[in-house]
């Protein structure tokens, strides 16, 4: 707390000096525990010249996905108002879940730099390198029953893609579930993992794993990363992390509110917007089976219903859909 809040003065007299005496008095520390503190900040990446007779100037920020960074003068009022971060962790999901469990409350998020055993569906492996990406999972408690979980799936991924467009300008799009998509390449993927009774929902963990400034040949194939997006657009510097992070809870908030206020048919009327989906052709993997077909509509609950060969509509719930070029 104490590390913010001298943390706060220094950005607030960002081109000047602020004198020890000043954030001692402001702090109601000793000048030795205000260096402690200023080490610490160090630490954590900050650059703060000190100079004798004239006090502390912050130099630089880091693009670190710490507490300090992402609350700063964030939008929201429930989501990323209480934030953990980590350097590494096996999986972000694993402990929000743990946390969940424990009673933390709506909003909170996990945050890691990297992950050892980043979580995908159905047991897969999500690569998480260290540093450029966005490992996050984000506690909710929605009133909804368990079969509805795939609404907040949906909702999350036009809250990713709205602010990839946001913050980096590059024209995302959605593939049905849970894939935030540029040029048929993968540059992000959510997981939606859940506590719940027989007809309600404990808890929900939503993890959001974003491709932001990762080099190609640290991701598996068929995968896109912000920085090399923007690159190949004749953008030579990456995207930071924490504006991104920031801009996901906030779109995060807005939608959340809007389908606690106006229901999910707002939702999926975006995520029809934002998807390049419907009304092309896919092909389907459920049980074990593949076919093509077309897809044909969004349903209510956040299915995608196809038209198959035969004219005949199937509503898919889970499963994998990949679109044929
Ligand atoms: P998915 O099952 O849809 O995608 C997993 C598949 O995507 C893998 O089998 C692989 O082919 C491909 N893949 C793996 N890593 C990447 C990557 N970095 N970029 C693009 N493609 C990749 C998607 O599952 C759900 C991912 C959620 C990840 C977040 S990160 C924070 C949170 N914690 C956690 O453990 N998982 C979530």
């Amino acid at each position: 707390m104490l590390d913010e809040k001298i943390l706060n003065v220094l950005r607030h007299s960002k081109d000047s000096y602020v004198s020890g005496e000043e954030l001692c008095k402001l702090a109601g520390i000793s000048r030795a525990a205000i260096w402690k503190h200023i080490e610490k900040l160090r630490l954590e990446g900050y650059e703060i010249e000190a100079l004798p007779h004239l006090g502390y100037k912050l130099i630089a920020i880091p693009d670190s996905l710490i507490p300090s960074e992402i609350k700063w003068k964030l939008k929201t009022k429930v989501f990323g108002r209480s934030v953990i971060s980590y350097r590494k962790v096996d999986s972000t999901n694993i402990v929000a879940y743990e946390l969940a469990e424990k009673g933390m409350k709506e909003g909170a998020v996990i945050l890691a730099d990297e992950q050892a055993k980043g979580k995908g569906r159905h047991g897969r492996h999500w690569s998480s390198p260290s540093k450029g990406g966005i490992y996050m999972s984000c506690i909710l408690r929605p009133s909804i029953a368990p079969n509805e979980i795939s609404r907040i799936t949906l909702l999350a991924a036009i809250a990713v893609a709205q602010a990839i467009r946001d913050v980096a300008s590059l024209e995302v799009t959605i593939k049905w579930p849970n894939d935030i998509m540029i040029d048929h390449k993968k540059l992000c993927g959510i997981l939606t993992e859940m506590k719940a009774e027989q007809d309600r929902v404990d808890f929900v963990v939503l993890g959001i794993g974003i491709n932001v400034n990762i080099p190609m040949k640290q991701l598996p194939k068929g995968a896109a990363s912000i920085k090399e997006e923007l690159r190949h657009r004749g953008e030579k510097i990456g995207l930071s992390r924490v504006e991104l992070t920031k801009k996901v809870l906030e779109r995060l908030e807005e939608y959340y509110n809007l389908m606690k206020v106006e229901g999910f048919e707002p939702i999926i009327e975006m995520w029809k917007g934002l998807s390049a989906m419907i009304g092309s052709r896919v092909k389907v993997s459920l049980r074990g089976k593949t076919f093509e077909a077309l897809a044909h509509d969004i349903d209510p609950d956040g299915a995608l219903v196809v038209r198959t060969e035969s004219g005949v509509l199937e509503k898919i719930s889970s499963g994998d859909v990949i679109m044929v070029r």
